[in-house]
């Protein structure tokens, strides 16, 4: 894995600042997720220091099919290898791409075409964009050809949205440069220690609750979370007295708990599993310094939800004011909006943990998700996990929108199954594809959309296609 810029690469990145300095007129499109957003924001930041006027919009992929070119230049960040972006691309059209997603195009493909597209993609250069680099990485690498190495914690921000993090339970390769920047900054901390989502702001009772991998004892039970934090005498307040988290912690009062997880977990798994159980709970955190502590914006996995539910709302313009600093209304805006978007979720949650909601099959559950907005199936599914079977994957689904009748699918499982090797997003595209739709995403998290009349077909592919790759018996 390499942690230097390959030299072919750098060369791409000062071609890509030539054109960014020689343009007036410029749009950016990027994709509507915490990465995207992300990329976005450094873009922007980028051209507003150098005092360029431009326009951003945050996107889903399907509009990038017959969107018009034009303006003169024309950046997509963290989208646009998949898509024939530059359908309608004019003589003197100029387009960068900047995208860590399989790409159509050849590297060579400028040189066929009569108007200028710059594509830098990390595979173009043997970087594995599912892994080593995101889109905000890709975007950081161009700000720092401008000397902006002060927006390498956005970077960081940025890969964590996008799961990079999640195999390895740390940042590798191209991200681990970015990291080294950020820390040479002095903006970001990153230690190896005690991994559970909500360390900044959900008191560690709540937390530990939510562990989903492997359906515990303390699984959705506060009662027995409240128990095992009693019996290692790790208090339920901080010296503030306030309700205490796990940035609370000292590293003695961690390691017991890190171990007692790890027994509790591994009388759950079958053998076969037992080498990957210390990586649920043991993993790189990213922490930005420059936020206060036991804020959301403190810890970069929290941050990244709040970037999500903003896109998910429909609110990316908060999210981009947030991440380039102009907090003033923004902070105030985003705590409405994440409010709202927890409101929602726990709303659906509720309705659907009732027993019976969600549908057992040989291979996989599933639930119908009728009426959630398609947005957050993903999310909902990840949350209703922990009330299934977490050796399955699960899979909710729900209608594309009011006026597209297909059905957005999405699939979440324990990450136990992705460190045994399945990959779900490829599993899924293969599938989707065969009856008529499209799909990917990541080995632990992805979906797809499908025609509304082959739920049946996709379940029972799905369920046939994953038989005997399951580990399902202690
Ligand atoms: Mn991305």
């Amino acid at each position: 894995m390499i942690e230097t810029i390959p030299p072919e690469m750098k060369e791409d990145f000062l071609k890509a600042k030539e054109i960014i300095e020689s343009s007036e007129d410029i749009k950016i499109y990027s994709h509507t997720d915490c990465d995207g957003i992300s990329s976005g924001a450094i873009l922007s930041t980028i051209l507003d220091r150098i005092g360029k006027k431009h326009e951003i919009e945050i996107v889903n992929l399907d509009v990038l099919e017959d969107l018009p070119i034009e303006h003169e230049l024309t950046i997509f960040s963290d989208l646009g290898s998949g898509q024939p972006v530059d359908k309608h691309a004019k003589k003197d059209s100029k387009i960068i791409i900047l995208d860590h997603h399989p790409p159509l195009r050849e590297k060579s493909y400028n040189d066929t075409v009569d108007y200028e597209i710059l594509e830098i993609n990390a595979l173009y250069y043997g970087i594995d964009g599912s892994l080593e680099i995101c889109g905000g990485g890709l975007c950081y690498l161009l700000a720092k050809e401008f000397g902006y190495d002060d927006l390498s914690w956005i970077g960081i921000l940025a890969a964590v949205g996008d799961m990079q993090n999640t195999k390895t339970g740390k940042l590798v390769g191209m991200n681990n440069a970015i990291l080294n920047d950020a820390k040479n900054e002095g903006l970001v901390k990153s230690e190896t220690d005690l991994s559970l989502y909500g360390r900044q702001t959900r008191p560690l009772f709540v937390a530990l609750s939510y562990f989903s991998d492997v359906n515990l004892p303390i699984t959705n039970n506060k009662n027995e979370t409240i128990a095992l934090l009693r019996k290692l005498d790790i208090p339920r307040r901080n010296q503030y007295d306030e309700a205490l988290t796990l940035s609370d912690l000292t590293m003695d009062q961690k390691i017991p708990l890190i171990n007692e997880l790890i027994k509790m977990i591994s009388r759950e798994v079958p053998l076969k599993y037992s080498k990957y159980v210390p990586k649920l709970v043991i993993a790189d955190t990213y922490e930005f310094l420059q936020e206060d502590h036991g804020t959301f914006l403190r810890d970069a996995s929290e941050f990244s939800t709040a970037m999500n539910a903003c896109v998910r709302n429909n609110r990316p313009d908060i999210a981009l004011e947030v991440l380039k600093g102009n907090r003033t209304t923004a902070l105030d805006e985003l705590e409405i909006v994440s409010k709202e978007h927890r409101r929602y979720l726990a709303l659906n949650i509720q309705d659907l943990g009732e027993s019976g909601a969600i549908i057992q099959m040989d291979n996989l559950q599933y639930f119908d998700g009728t009426g959630i907005r398609s947005n957050v199936v993903g999310t909902i599914a990840g949350m209703i996990l922990s009330y299934g079977d977490w050796r399955k994957p699960i899979i909710g689904f729900t209608q594309v929108s009011d006026e597209n009748t297909d059905l957005k699918i999405s699939l979440r499982c324990s990450r136990l199954l992705a460190y045994d090797g399945i990959h779900f997003g490829n599993i899924i595209r293969e599938v989707a594809q065969s009856l008529g739709g499209n799909g990917g995403g990541h080995n632990v998290a992805c979906g797809a959309y499908i025609p509304a009349d082959k739920k049946d077909d996709f379940l029972n592919l799905m369920n046939d296609k994953l038989e005997g790759r399951l580990m399902l018996d202690n």
